[in-house]
């Protein structure tokens, strides 16, 4: 027996300052059209995608830093996606910020979505694992400012029914730890799909730069495999505002092998045949956590530091 969702990963090249929202959604719109035509009923566009990654800039006026949030969704510039993916009958993971009010107050968060094949959102993330700094560094080249420009997601780490299997979602800097993974793969996560932009240079620790490719793979390859779950992983690649970003968006298979890989650091189609029934080899087998697991002995990772 086989349960397939047919994947494709859309991903984005760099996105200008001045770009406009309408504009970015028109990219979106045409890898949307060309994963239909090409068969596929679910896309995974990458983190922050409807903007450039604005917190590589400190912004001292709230009114600039607001432009960059979305404070509906859909919003009137967005919905054209959600009417494609009911149109075609396929179903998208989006990543944007949010700006919510919630509780009287106003709130940021670094979010994704699961639209599912009528156009229903059926799923919300917001990132936990904040990456950068929180004040103005100006010896950097570049800033990354999104431990000033967001809170850390309220929501946890879930996983939805989502077009006949079971996928979680997670954000850039996530896939690095790899409690995000098990926290999912525990909710029986078959796949996870995350979207990501990260710059080539670490300014903190720059002689790791050569690095960024293989950190990018290392983990998310052997998260596949020691959770028995497909990972699906976007970049938004290529020089953005004089910054670049790594590319290599991949499909890894729940063996941890990559079956798809993008070649450019543009935007770009990458797409693989996911077989849900495949995370059995995996589950039932070497990673079967109610025969292998040993909980008691991991207390220590869900504590408090003191
Ligand atoms: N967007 C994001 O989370 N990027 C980080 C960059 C490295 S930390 C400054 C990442 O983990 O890829």
């Amino acid at each position: 027996m086989s349960r397939i969702l047919e994947v494709a990963v859309a991903q984005l090249g760099p996105i200008a300052r001045e770009e406009s929202r309408a504009q970015v959604v028109e990219r979106l719109l045409a890898l949307l059209q060309q994963a239909s035509q090409k068969g596929c009923n679910f896309v995974v566009f990458p983190e922050l995608a409807l903007t450039t990654f604005f917190p590589r800039w400190y912004f001292d006026n709230e009114q600039e830093l607001d432009s960059y949030y979305e404070r509906e969704m859909p919003s009137d510039v967005t919905r054209p996606l959600f009417e494609a993916a009911e149109r075609l009958g396929v179903g998208f993971y989006l990543g944007y910020a949010e700006l919510a009010e919630e509780d009287g107050q106003t709130r940021r968060f670094n979010t994704s979505i699961l639209v599912d094949d009528h156009g229903l959102i059926v799923g919300k993330y917001r990132k936990i694992h904040l990456p950068g700094h929180t004040d103005h560094e100006p010896w950097r080249p570049f800033q990354h400012l999104e431990k000033r420009y967001f809170e850390v997601g309220n929501l946890g780490f879930g996983t939805w029914d989502f077009m006949g299997g079971k996928v979680g979602m997670a954000l850039c800097n996530d896939r690095r730890w790899p409690e995000t993974y098990r926290v999912m793969a525990l909710q029986g996560a078959e796949m996870i799909v995350l979207g990501y932009n990260t710059p080539l240079h670490y300014p903190p620790v720059p002689q790791h730069d050569h690095l960024q490719n293989f950190h990018n793979h290392v983990v998310m390859q052997s998260a596949a495999y020691q959770n028995g779950c497909w990972i699906v992983a976007c970049a938004k690649a290529g020089k953005e505002e004089g910054c670049d970003l790594i590319g290599q968006s991949c499909i890894i298979a729940p063996t941890g092998e990559i079956v798809a890989q993008a070649s450019t650091l543009a935007d770009e189609l990458i797409v693989a045949r996911c077989d849900l029934e495949r995370t059995r080899e995996i589950k039932e087998n070497i990673f079967n956590f109610d025969l292998h697991r040993a909980p008691k002995e991991y207390a220590i990772i869900s504590k408090e530091k003191d």
